[in-house]
């Protein structure tokens, strides 16, 4: 027996990397009978013979958006310009980010547009609060680029986020031969064409770097009271607050809202918070 990783699927079957080489294998009958679904990112085992995924081992986490597992960095990609840098978004993926166990990274791309740079400093320091390294970047200038692969080496990654943002142009700047196709920012909409279609792992200096698809909007799969703990920076004020239960809204006696007020914690961000929190409310029946 012989374990890999599935670095993607390929009509029904899973492409699974072996080292020196990799292997188009089918699962096991039973994973249908069991309901086992194997994710791009799985460690499995195979039987090289027979071509069959026998089984996956357990995961360290696992994403829902992309379907992913196994990361060692969730890596948010996130324009400053065209589409406008949004703190409410990159705050959601920060969210399921924290909610799924994985760590997170931050790129700011597109760095060659951004005229604003106090807001560009402002950005960077108040996520640098919450002890998350952020790397802004530039396609055209190069800027940034060594960072980022200095801080991915060795690492399994994904790149994640908005459509357009420049996943897979970052992707091929850190190895040309990796290839990935190139959308275009879409001036009408104010956002990318999801070029990327798949969730890709790429072998790159004793690591992986995964390229998914671009979305959107994202819908966040918790409840209210999940988000109040995983809201990023908001786990270290779990049983401070004067309700056990406390949801940093309305209540009195709130540990977060008196940060807020104080400027420790960002008042975008709490403002960001509040907004999704009402999100989620208004949308339980659907996801649940
Ligand atoms: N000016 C500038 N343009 C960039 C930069 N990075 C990416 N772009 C452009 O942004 C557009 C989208 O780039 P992609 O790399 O396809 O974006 P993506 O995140 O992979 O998009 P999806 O696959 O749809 O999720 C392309 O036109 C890129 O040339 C940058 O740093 N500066
Ligand atoms: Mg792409
Ligand atoms: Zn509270």
């Amino acid at each position: 027996m012989t374990k890999g990783k599935i670095l993607s699927t390929v009509g029904g079957k899973y492409r699974v990397f072996l080292g020196d080489k990799t292997l188009e294998v089918k699962p096991y009958g039973v994973f249908r009978y069991k309901k086992i679904k194997p994710l791009v990112g799985d460690i499995v085992e195979i039987d090289v013979d027979k071509e069959v995924m026998i089984s996956i081992d357990e995961r360290m986490n696992s994403l829902i958006r992309p379907r992913i597992a196994n990361l060692d960095r969730g890596v948010i990609v996130q324009s400053l310009v065209k589409p406008d840098f949004s703190s409410y978004l990159l705050d959601k993926f920060l969210s399921l980010l924290n909610y799924s166990n994985v760590k997170p990274m931050i790129v700011l791309t597109k760095l060659d547009l951004m005229e604003d740079k106090e807001r560009l400093k402002n950005i960077i320091s108040s996520y640098n609060n919450l002890g998350i390294d952020v790397y802004p970047y530039s396609k055209r200038t190069g800027e940034g680029l060594e960072e980022i692969k200095r801080a991915i080496r060795g690492k399994t990654i994904a790149f994640m986020g908005q459509t357009g943002a420049g996943k897979s142009s970052l992707i091929n700047l850190i190895n040309p031969s990796f290839d990935r196709e190139i959308g275009k920012y879409n001036e009408n909409v104010n956002r990318g064409t999801h070029q990327t279609k798949e969730v890709i792992f790429l072998p790159y200096e004793d690591g992986f770097i995964a390229d998914t698809p671009g979305f959107s909007s994202l819908e966040l799969p918790m409840y209210k009271e999940e988000l109040s703990e995983v809201f990023p920076g908001y786990n270290r004020f779990i049983g401070k607050c004067k309700f056990n239960d406390c949801l940093h809204i309305t209540e009195g006696g709130c540990k977060i809202k008196e940060a807020v007020e104080q400027g420790v914690l960002s008042k975008e961000n709490y403002d960001n918070y509040v907004e999704i929190s009402k999100e989620i409310i208004s949308r339980k029946d659907r996801i649940f």
